[in-house]
């Protein structure tokens, strides 16, 4: 009975999506064929293939993230005993900020940083690439390691958008120390193998990720109190908080319906997929987002959010 009904509805859904592709031949069709990749990893959705949202005005997105209530203790790093028996004690300390626990960077009001803002798409739809004026992402992002911390703590990348059409963007991990060897690993969702590099000081290496569900996680192996995140996003709508706990998404696309979600690494242990954040929107919303509606052509919309441990 199952399988029959399940047999139906991907029966459906193809002439569905046949029909769909039929009347919207306009001719602008993508890449004819050639048994590309397809979308693995991905829950089997019977959706079918998405389809590129028509974009054709803009608006922003704004606001901030406050801890709800006591906002933890970062912790210090001078306080383990792997750091005080270290070879590189000393090198590590011309840098007092990285001494700090990474994880918890909260402003005296209570502004939470590195916090990861995101919008979604209506299901089934994709953002296409941006028009080059309405660019906002780096096109060579950095994850650096001066002394004894990652530089930055969390960052967004969009190397490619939901077809796997390139953006130019080009991401790199360097160590721009004077004299202190790291050993990066990284580890990440299904579209992102895991790897492990040897990187003394002036080496940079050229990492190529994918969009995937779930954000890569760096470390390294010689000093094991550094980690650093990377969400790999499919579209370039999303930003990270500040040291005041302030974001702001330019260039959204207006005129369509829209989700917003965050994610931090200290929410429920920062254990958060794409549709999964985590930190919690205010007024009508869930750990799932929040509907934005459609924005208007260059309307300035305000999202808050509360974060607790
Ligand atoms: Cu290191």
């Amino acid at each position: 009975m199952l399988r029959f009904r399940l047999f139906a509805m991907v029966f459906l859904v193809t002439v569905l999506a046949f029909v769909v592709a039929t009347l919207g031949c306009s001719g602008d069709k993508k890449d004819g064929g050639g048994g590309g990749p397809s979308d693995t990893g991905k829950e089997p959705t019977p959706a079918g293939k998405k389809t590129a949202l028509e974009v054709k005005e803009y608006a922003t997105i704004k606001g901030r993230v406050t801890y709800d209530g006591e906002p933890p203790d970062p912790g210090k790093i001078t306080s383990r005993e792997d750091f005080q028996k270290h070879d590189d004690k000393a090198k590590c300390e011309e840098a007092p900020e990285d001494l700090v626990g990474q994880a918890w960077k909260v402003s005296a009001d209570k502004g939470v940083a590195d916090v990861v803002i995101w919008v979604k798409p209506p299901e089934g739809k994709y953002f296409p690439i941006p028009p080059n004026d309405k660019k906002t992402w780096k096109e060579k992002p950095e994850l650096d390691q001066p002394h004894c911390a990652f530089h930055p703590h969390v960052q967004v990348l969009y190397p490619e958008d939901a077809e796997g059409h390139k953006t130019g963007q080009k991401f790199t991990v360097v160590n721009n120390s004077k004299n202190l060897n790291h050993n990066t690993k990284w580890s990440g969702g299904p579209k992102n193998s895991a790897g492990n590099q040897n990187i003394p000081p002036g080496k940079t290496i050229p990492i190529e990720f994918h969009p995937d569900r779930a954000p890569v996680e760096f470390q390294c192996d010689f000093h094991k109190w550094m980690n650093a995140y990377a969400w790999v996003f499919d579209h370039p709508y999303a930003a990270v908080t500040d040291k005041d706990g302030k974001y702001e998404i330019k260039n959204v696309p207006a005129g369509v319906k829209l989700q917003i979600i965050a994610w931090h690494e200290g929410a429920n242990s920062g254990a958060a997929t794409l549709d999964q954040g985590f930190v919690l929107p205010e007024g009508k919303g869930s750990r799932n987002g929040k509907d934005l509606g459609e924005l208007k052509k260059d309307e300035v919309r305000k999202e808050d959010f509360k974060l607790k441990k």
